[in-house]
């Protein structure tokens, strides 16, 4: 593969600081390195940044325009990045998927193949504007991409993303608005207590089966606070009781057999917070995973 790194220092989804630094903790622990050392040619592109926005105060959503401003311009950098080879979007908070999952829906249209989205968090981030309890815009993306409600002034989307095509790993923080309008979706939603009690690997094999079916793209959305606090600590929404290391490179290593990855964010780290770089360290070796690192090869199997 080609891999396209992308810097997305937003910070405007919440209002703890510390993301803005995250693309430079991802360089920092060598990225480019791991996905070189595995036989491929990487380019980072530097970082992306918004076109100049007007910061008008809004009563209830936090730096609305900021994130519409950024929303553009990654949409833009992603569907660029397609076109040169595999985008990895290094964040940034979890507000940069709303531009990298459009970016990808709008080269998925061009191609004219379906577009699924993993998402692998603690949280559900399917707010409308209006549902959104704290204002903070990294709990919407979801929300604004299937189009479930209107996002004014956001960039249009070519068609919403069918709920069908949209896999949602780890939850185990979902408010009760987006409980309620998930539970009336089609979206795969795997919580915690699946994953205990059937593993990772059987509602993950199932979804990575329907994208195959449908010769589709997969996009790939990776919020630090997927795991567990005890191992990924530099996140401003630790929710404990999250996924292990070993369960996230299988996610990892499963994606990487599939074949089907053909776009990633690593979202959601905070340096600020960080224990000497582990989370970033982590995160990295996460990647690796997805992209083809292994102990040793396995046959293709069947979930
Ligand atoms: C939380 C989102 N449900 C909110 N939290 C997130 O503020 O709406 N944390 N996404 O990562
Ligand atoms: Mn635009
Ligand atoms: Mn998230
Ligand atoms: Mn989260």
């Amino acid at each position: 593969h080609h891999c396209i790194l992308q810097g997305a220092p937003l910070d405007c989804g919440k209002t703890r600081r510390g993301c803005i630094m995250g693309p430079d903790a991802l360089r920092t622990a060598g990225l480019a390195e791991a996905l070189s050392s595995l036989g491929h040619r990487v380019t980072d592109i530097g970082n992306i940044a918004p076109a100049p926005f007007t910061d008008a105060p809004h009563p209830k959503l936090h730096r609305l325009s900021e994130t519409i401003a950024w929303t553009h311009a990654l949409a833009d950098a992603t569907e660029t990045a397609f076109d040169q080879g595999l985008p990895i979007t290094m964040g940034g908070d979890h507000a940069l998927a709303a531009g990298t999952v459009l970016g990808a829906m709008r080269h998925a249209a061009r191609q004219e193949r379906p577009l699924f989205v993993l998402w692998l968090d603690a949280h559900s981030d399917f707010h409308t504007l209006e549902s959104t309890d704290s204002g903070n815009l990294h709990g919407t993306p979801m929300g604004y991409v299937t189009g479930r409600s209107a996002f004014p002034d956001w960039p249009a989307l070519p068609a919403p993303l069918p709920y069908e095509n949209i896999a949602m790993i780890g939850l185990r923080s979902v408010d009760p608005a987006e409980r309620e309008a998930l539970q009336d979706t089609a979206i795969t939603r795997v919580d915690m207590r699946e994953i205990d009690e059937t593993g990772i690997a059987r509602p993950l094999g199932a979804f990575l089966d329907r994208v195959t079916a449908a010769n589709g793209m997969l996009h790939v959305s990776l919020d630090v606070d997927f795991l567990d606090p005890a191992v990924a600590p530099a996140v401003g929404t630790t929710v404990p009781g999250g996924a292990t290391v070993r369960e996230g490179h299988l996610v990892m290593e499963m994606i990487n057999d599939s074949g089907l990855m053909t776009s990633l964010d690593l979202v959601e780290l905070n340096p600020f917070m960080d224990e000497r770089g582990r989370t970033a360290e982590l995160l990295v070796d996460l990647a690796a995973s997805a992209m083809g690192r292994n102990v040793f090869d396995r046959p293709t199997r069947a979930f």
